[in-house]
């Protein structure tokens, strides 16, 4: 059968893409047998995962040679993230893992001397000036993409994948890459335009829709050449194209949160506490209410996705009891979200090693997994990544392979899982009442006058205390593979006074992945100053947005106002 194909090894998250797909109108149909690939009209390869993952399975699947001589017939392909990367020579991923060779150049570790790493988040994507290769492809030049990657192919100007490939660069801190290339009618893209919102699902479009290609007669030749030259070091010079400068338009994230549990009628429910009491006042005795109910999880995510969220997160609040594979709420709530938000979404609560009714037992990885195939980017660990810090400090500092963080970043890469942490200050009068645990001078005095505290780490949704402090767990966190920390605070969750910037400050320095900035928004100047004060990543809000009471667009322009780097609205595709 003819038709669109996706290159899919089942590596992750394919359901989005997929589903933009359908969304834009056209089928599309897997391969399954190395013979389809030659079968495909269009091909769309989403790689997923480490590149020597990418890599091997292509190889173990037989896919890795008619995908050359699909490239060699230059058919319209499509390339995202990894997929794009394999077209290259190598990675310094997996440096004893050669690539397809199509492109030449190399794939290289981002430096986190100036950044966060992973590079996370909506980036500008700037066009390479003085050809026509963006004509058609959908791209608007200066538009921000989501982007989540360590690796990527730096922009050295008067190379040859510069001069021959190069489409558009990003600036990422100090440094330029090669966010997309185009040659002939292959098309890649190291961002990702199933989660890039409105702006992304335009390109999907143009590539569906698209019958043109760029110079297709000379390039497909040179594609042929560059196939067989591959390992050999041949290649064929294109016209020279000049780069305009760029600067880093790295975006700050808004993230809203959805808290979702089931209600005493037995509703899934978005529910939202202050200082993690998700109880309504009961009439009687001042305790004990019915679960706040804020609204339906498919149709707020939506909400959100509409008025500009750059990232929606879902909480399963009481996965913390077990939650059997059988019988995974959220799995359904991620599907139907798929079908209509295409930015990034994250599940957590309940990613742990489950036990189903007859017993059986489910690693954390597969529970992941699960969600992955249902349309989650990342899964964020609350309770078990603070027993995997714990274990990693009984270890002398080091982790056994065998935490949920070790195996799902091993499997799936570091971006995708982010730790959830759910601190609660401890006051005490001198750093010397806490030896064991990092100290320091909060804004305002604790309760009984005290000057110091320090922020525990809970588990179990804040309902046990552990003897460990946050810089301790987002450290041990950090070395066993996680890739972000979405901090929370449960003194300041739900109580609209701002988020604790004594706290966010001591986790920012602590650590060199992404940090997202969590409880206790009120209002949008709020966001400023958690940009402006300690350079978060993210900054999330959960109760302003269920509420009404702060829509996402003032936030957003009161942080242009400021000179916050944010990803304007896009305009709803006409679809
Ligand atoms: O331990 O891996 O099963 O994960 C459980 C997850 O559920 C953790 O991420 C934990 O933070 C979350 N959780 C558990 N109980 C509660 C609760 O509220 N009773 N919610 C809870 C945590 C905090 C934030 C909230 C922000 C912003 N909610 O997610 O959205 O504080 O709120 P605000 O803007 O209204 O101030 P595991």
């Amino acid at each position: 059968m003819t038709g669109t194909y996706l290159l899919d090894y089942g590596a992750g998250n394919v359901r989005s893409l997929v589903n933009a797909v359908k969304k834009l109108g056209h089928d599309i149909t897997y391969v399954k047998d190395p013979s389809d690939i030659l079968k495909a009209d269009k091909l769309i390869f989403p790689g997923v995962g480490a590149f020597g993952s990418a890599m091997q399975s292509l190889h173990s699947k037989g896919y890795a040679e008619p995908l050359k001589q699909y490239l060699a017939l230059n058919k319209p392909f499509m390339g995202i993230c990894v997929g794009m990367q394999s077209l290259f020579e190598g990675s310094d991923e997996s440096p004893n893992v050669p690539g397809l060779g199509i492109i030449p150049g190399r794939v290289r570790l981002f430096s986190a001397k100036d950044k966060a790493v992973p590079h996370m988040g909506w980036n500008t994507a700037r066009t390479i000036q003085g050809g026509d290769r963006a004509k058609g492809c959908g791209l608007e030049d200066g538009r921000a993409y989501y982007f989540v990657h360590s690796f990527a192919v730096p922009f050295v100007e008067g190379s040859p994948e510069a001069r021959e490939w190069c489409l558009t660069t990003t600036q990422y801190g100090g440094e330029a890459f090669i966010s997309s290339v185009r040659r002939g009618n292959v098309f890649c893209t190291q961002f990702h335009p199933e989660k890039s919102g409105f702006a992304g699902v335009n390109v999907l479009k143009a590539f569906l829709d698209g019958n043109a290609s760029v110079g297709a007669e000379l390039d497909a030749a040179l594609i042929q050449a560059s196939v067989f030259a591959a390992g050999g070091g041949l290649s064929v010079l294109a016209p020279s194209y000049i780069p305009e400068p760029t600067q880093d338009q790295f975006t700050k994230r808004i993230v809203a949160c959805l808290d979702v549990r089931a209600n005493d009628q037995g509703d899934l429910v978005v529910t939202k506490g202050d200082q993690y009491d998700v109880r309504e006042q009961s009439t009687t005795d001042g305790k004990g209410g019915d679960v706040r109910n804020l609204g339906k999880p498919v149709e707020l995510a939506r909400r959100y996705f509409e008025e500009g969220a750059d990232e929606i997160t879902f909480l399963n609040i009481t996965s913390f009891r077990n939650c059997p594979l059988t019988d995974l709420p959220m799995l359904e709530v991620l599907r139907r979200t798929s079908e209509t938000v295409f930015v990034p979404l994250t599940i957590g609560g309940g990613i742990k090693d489950v036990v189903d009714p007859d017993g059986k037992v489910h690693p954390a990885l597969e529970v992941a997994g699960e969600y992955f195939r249902n349309g989650a980017d990342k899964v964020s660990i609350g309770s078990d990544a603070v027993y995997a810090a714990e274990k990693y400090y009984a270890l002398g500092g080091r982790g056994d392979g065998t935490s949920a963080i070790e195996t799902i970043a091993h499997a799936y890469g570091s971006q995708a899982v982010v730790i959830s942490v759910d601190p609660k200050k401890v006051y005490v009068n001198s750093p010397s009442d806490a030896p064991t645990h990092h100290v320091i001078q909060p804004a305002q005095l604790g309760p009984n006058g005290e000057k110091y505290c320090w922020y525990q780490c809970t588990v179990s949704g804040g309902r046990e205390g552990r003897d460990m402090d946050v810089r301790q767990l987002v450290t041990a966190c950090q070395a066993l593979g996680a890739g972000e920390i979405l901090l929370n605070s449960m003194d300041q969750d739900g109580m609209k006074q701002g988020y604790d910037l004594a706290l966010i400050n001591d986790v920012r320095s602590a650590i060199s992945i992404p940090v997202i900035a969590s409880s206790g928004a009120g209002a949008p100047q709020h966001f400023v100053e958690v940009f402006e004060k300690t350079g978060v990543e993210a900054a999330l809000a959960a109760g302003i947005f269920h509420r009404r009471e702060v829509p996402l667009e003032a936030v957003k322009d009161t942080c242009v106002m400021a000179g916050i780097r944010i990803r304007t609205i896009d305009a709803p595709l006409a679809v």
